[in-house]
């Protein structure tokens, strides 16, 4: 596997340092434990050539609440964290980029009580193609439900984007992998759809989207809501529900949907296709949209773009 593509500067804890110098130390509280908490973000470049960070203020508003759930401190305002983020696309001259912001329990004590340790923050980014490759974008990919379930709404904090609930999202990516599969599907602790490993997961059912609701084990996802609001001015309407798997079997199109994943349709479940066992109209429809917004000549969601000059 290709490994990450450095960029010039990371920015930690206020100052930016060299790629090779953000370090942290081996017993950073965080490392042991995953007491910590993380945003994906990305930027891209528009149409008309400007580069704009999507949805960035409503990241970092969750990378704070994230905190604010865990009782993590996080020394830095929304404010701050926005701004850094903008001179960190700027000053790496990235046109488009990926984008993670991290706030993690740093090195002081050890020990699952420890209190004090300074919460350490960095903000890195750096080129980052199609999350689950570009043929699964157009044409979908092959999913499985996992052996493992999301833990109980009162087992993780699911609001917040905790570096240490990933472990269950990676046993079940791993499980899915090994398997020949390209992600993996998530049910709750009662059976029900909750979402995938690294996405929230959509159902088009008819006219409907369908999607599991925010009040059970997901993470509130920026394009989840981006794409509630896009279906909604296409006329498409969109229902919060608890869906079995088999819902889903028989769905006429399922897609999930992340900031790294943006809009990816699925093509097949468990050995059973979904719909016409490629992309579906109505997915392709959003997709459409969704890329219109995000980098294309849609203006009318300009409120959710955040633009910057890449220094060269
Ligand atoms: N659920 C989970 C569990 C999740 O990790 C993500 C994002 C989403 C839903 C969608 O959230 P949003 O990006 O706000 O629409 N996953 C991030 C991390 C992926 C990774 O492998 O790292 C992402 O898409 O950036």
């Amino acid at each position: 596997m290709a490994g990450i593509q450095k960029s010039p500067w990371i920015w930690m804890d206020g100052a930016f340092v060299p790629w090779d110098e953000a370090q942290v130390h081996v017993l950073a509280h965080a490392l042991h434990y995953g007491f910590g908490v993380f945003e994906g973000i990305r930027a891209y470049q528009r149409a008309d050539g400007r580069s704009a960070i999507f949805r960035l203020r409503e990241h970092m508003q969750r990378l704070s609440d994230s905190a604010r759930i865990m009782t993590l401190p996080l020394p830095y305002s929304v404010d701050t964290l926005t701004a850094a983020v903008l001179e960190t696309c700027a000053k790496n001259g990235l046109r488009s980029c990926y984008i993670r912001p991290i706030a993690f329990s740093g090195y002081g004590a050890l020990g699952v009580g420890t209190l004090d340790n300074p919460t350490v923050v960095a903000i890195a980014v750096w080129p980052w193609g199609a999350y689950l490759g570009e043929e699964g974008l157009n044409n979908g990919v092959r999913i499985k439900t996992s052996t493992f379930s999301r833990p109980h709404v009162n087992s993780q904090l699911h609001k917040g984007k905790v570096i240490g609930h990933y472990v269950n999202s990676i046993l079940a990516k791993r499980e899915a992998n090994a398997e020949g599969y390209s992600e993996a599907l998530l049910l709750d602790t009662n059976g029900y759809v909750s979402e995938a490993s690294g996405e929230n997961v959509f159902a088009v059912i008819g006219d409907t989207l369908y999607t599991a609701p925010f009040s059970g084990p997901i993470l509130g996802g920026i394009t989840r809501d981006t794409l509630i609001t896009l279906a909604a001015e296409e006329g498409i309407g969109v229902k919060e529900m608890s869906l079995t798997r088999d819902t889903l079997y028989l769905a006429d199109e399922v897609f999930m949907c992340g900031t790294a994943a943006e809009v990816t349709p699925v093509r097949e479940i468990d050995r059973r296709v979904v719909g016409s066992g490629t992309r579906g109209p109505v997915t392709k429809r959003l997709q459409e949209r969704y890329f219109d917004v995000v980098r294309g000549a849609d203006d009318r969601h300009d409120q959710w773009l955040s633009f910057y000059e890449p220094q060269s």
